[in-house]
């Protein structure tokens, strides 16, 4: 009876002191998409899970629409501990992190399943690693459909259509090669600068998926959508290298499953997202364009050629095309 007295209370004041210290942590995590984006939603969905899990210590606070800047911004300030967290396509990463170039090759997945076996496998988890040395932390891949290209005057049907257009790309200078070899002028800008671009002719067109195209309202402005499908590359979901130390080994754990899970979440989200975008663009009345995308990727050599040079990068390449 004593023994089980003096265990209570040496229980309870474990459990008293344990309350008394363990932290709060809310985790700011950034995205240019607004609400309801699959992508934004993925990431509040794994804030579920992980508030869950560890009784409400931990949070995950998503600002969205870019209030904390552009992709590139934001990410300078990820590896500086300012912002804890971060989604972003894996184009701005590119300069920084040369491994995840390799994703968004032109032409390279032959399907959405063959990109998920990719970024779901061994490639996966070491294209993850290489953000560690940059500040970062790579937790998870999450969809991004395919790209196509969308233009305001002239539809693109063929790829001479493309020549001397101004196209905007992301900052990337992968994107930007890619797009000299489908010969256009390549014009690098954060996205949230593309619709008003696009409007006053800074650009001629732009790319995107069928969501971005739409929830950005650029099938407003740019009524001709051609079904290039030029690239698949993904969506990175990172942690400032700063925020992560901060944390003890479990609570690492505890987030990375989190992340891990939220992908099953965002894959369903993103296909009826794909659907419901692509109906809403196709009722407005948007013109779209299925090409022969043979021509296009075949003038796709010289990007190859350019990035797909040093050894690591052409045994990446090599074992994305042996996955069946
Ligand atoms: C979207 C992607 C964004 C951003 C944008 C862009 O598909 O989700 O992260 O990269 O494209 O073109 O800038």
């Amino acid at each position: 009876m004593k023994i089980a007295k003096s265990l209570c209370l040496a229980l309870g004041l474990t459990l008293g002191t344990g309350t008394l210290h363990a932290q709060e942590i809310t985790l700011r995590s950034a995205d240019i998409h607004p609400d309801g984006y699959p992508t934004v939603e993925a990431v509040k969905y794994m804030g579920e899970l992980l508030s869950q899990r560890t009784n409400g210590r931990i949070k995950i606070e998503v600002t969205n629409n870019a209030a904390l800047g552009t992709e590139k911004d934001t990410i300078e300030q990820t590896r500086f501990g300012v912002i804890d967290m971060n989604r972003v396509n894996a184009a701005p990463f590119n300069n920084l992190v040369p491994q995840t170039v390799v994703l968004g090759l032109p032409f390279l997945f032959r399907s959405t399943e063959h990109m998920h076996k990719t970024v779901d496998g061994p490639i996966g988890d070491e294209v993850l690693a290489a953000f560690e040395p940059h500040g970062l932390i790579g937790l998870a891949f999450y969809d991004s459909g395919a790209r196509s290209f969308y233009s305001t005057k002239k539809p693109i049907e063929k790829l001479e259509d493309l020549k001397g257009m101004k196209v905007r790309v992301q900052q990337s200078d992968l994107w930007i090669a890619m797009m000299e070899a489908f010969g256009a002028n390549a014009t690098p800008m954060p996205f949230g600068e593309v619709y008003s671009s696009l409007e006053t002719g800074v650009v001629d067109a732009a790319e995107n998926n069928w969501p971005s195209y739409e929830s950005s309202r650029h099938f407003e402005v740019a009524k001709n959508y051609t079904l290039t499908e030029h690239s698949l590359n993904p969506e990175i979901l990172v942690i400032s290298k700063i925020s992560w130390d901060k944390l003890s080994a479990d609570d690492q754990k505890v987030l990375k499953d989190a992340a891990k899970e939220s992908v099953a979440k965002m894959r369903e989200l993103w296909t009826a997202r794909e659907k419901a975008s692509e109906e809403k663009v196709r009722a407005s009345g948007v013109n779209v364009i299925t090409p022969d995308k043979a021509e296009f990727s075949a003038a796709m050599k010289p990007v190859y050629d350019r990035f797909v040079t040093d050894p690591q990068m052409k045994d990446l390449l090599e074992r994305i095309r042996a996955i069946n």
